[in-house]
């Protein structure tokens, strides 16, 4: 009897818990515990860490997991190799939904750099108005550039003083319209904006904003995964899994 894991926490991942039920698939969707209130899903959903791989080695033998799909984001990189490493010992097959990287096009200014330090590095040394479109884990290193004055967005309230004293916090969870992010810039004469290159709809918004504006994208990439089946849409898991979607699912 099939049972699925979806290890999600992004727009695929809702849209793949979506596609279960009307496949009459038993699934479980599950959320790292990373925001205050996730979106709810038409699954039963767990929150929480499993305790790394041999935690999530044994889930998967508790509760009969036949198949799993982590759908989590690019850079969740700690979860998915976990999840390659307990699907192996358990042989449970694994499968990867995950959208493909945003791609520099022309009239973009990306300076593609490996990881948060080297993005603090890139930022020019005289005083700028700087978005930090990367959440509030990796906020720390931009405390050595103090000399900026930093927008942040963040999906819940900050609870503790920020690393950046005089950072501007915008609370929201996107999905984000072009639209709605020029106007953020202009309004806050953003020049420079941080970014991590998570692919998707969801987030792309405010990288056309930059271009349209001429602005500059400090582009983190993403961290590089041991390799693992990869699918970039719901019809293709559900394929994968044995059930043929109606076209365009
Ligand atoms: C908890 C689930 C939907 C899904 C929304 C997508 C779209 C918005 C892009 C910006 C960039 C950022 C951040 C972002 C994106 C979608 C999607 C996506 C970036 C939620 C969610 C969870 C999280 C965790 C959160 C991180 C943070 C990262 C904000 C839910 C809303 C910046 C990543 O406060 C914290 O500790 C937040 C932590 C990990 C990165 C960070 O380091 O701070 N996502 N985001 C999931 C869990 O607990 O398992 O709350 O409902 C999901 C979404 N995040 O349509 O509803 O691409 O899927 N999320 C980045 O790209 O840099 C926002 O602001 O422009
Ligand atoms: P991460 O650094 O790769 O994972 C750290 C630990 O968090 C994992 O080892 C695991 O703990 C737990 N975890 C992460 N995702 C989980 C999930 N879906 N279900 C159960 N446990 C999970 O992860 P992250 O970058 O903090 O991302 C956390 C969540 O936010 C994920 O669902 C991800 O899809 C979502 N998200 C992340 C980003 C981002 O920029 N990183 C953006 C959008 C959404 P144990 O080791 O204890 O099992």
């Amino acid at each position: 009897m099939m049972r699925a894991l979806i290890l999600g926490g992004t727009a695929d991942a809702n849209l793949l818990a979506a596609a279960m039920p009307r496949a009459g698939i038993d699934a479980v969707y599950s959320y790292g515990g990373r925001t205050a209130a996730p979106a709810e899903q038409p699954l039963p959903t767990r929150i929480g860490g499993f305790g790394g791989a041999n935690g999530l080695a044994d889930y998967l033998h508790r509760e009969g997991i036949t198949h799993v799909i982590d759908a989590t984001h690019p850079f969740a990189a700690e979860m998915s190799r976990n999840a390659i490493a307990a699907c192996a010992q358990t042989a449970t097959p694994l499968l990867a939904l995950e959208r493909a990287p945003w791609k520099k096009t022309s009239g973009d200014r990306w300076i593609e750099v490996a990881d948060v330090v080297s993005a603090v590095a890139a930022l020019p040394d005289s005083r700028a108005n700087v978005f930090l479109a990367i959440g509030r884990q990796h906020i720390a290193p931009f405390g050595s550039r103090p000399q900026h004055s930093y927008t942040l967005r963040f999906v819940d309230p900050p609870e503790e003083t920020l690393p950046l004293p005089g950072a501007d916090v915008i609370v929201s969870r996107g999905p984000f319209t072009l639209e709605s992010e020029l106007a953020l810039m202009r309004a806050r004469s953003i020049a420079w904006i941080v970014a991590r290159n998570s692919g998707g709809g969801g987030a792309r918004a405010k990288i056309d904003a930059a271009r349209a504006l001429d602005l500059p994208v400090i582009m983190i990439t993403r961290p590089p995964l041991p390799e693992r089946p990869r699918v970039e849409s719901v019809s293709e898991v559900m394929q994968w899994l044995g059930h043929r979607t109606c076209l365009g699912a």
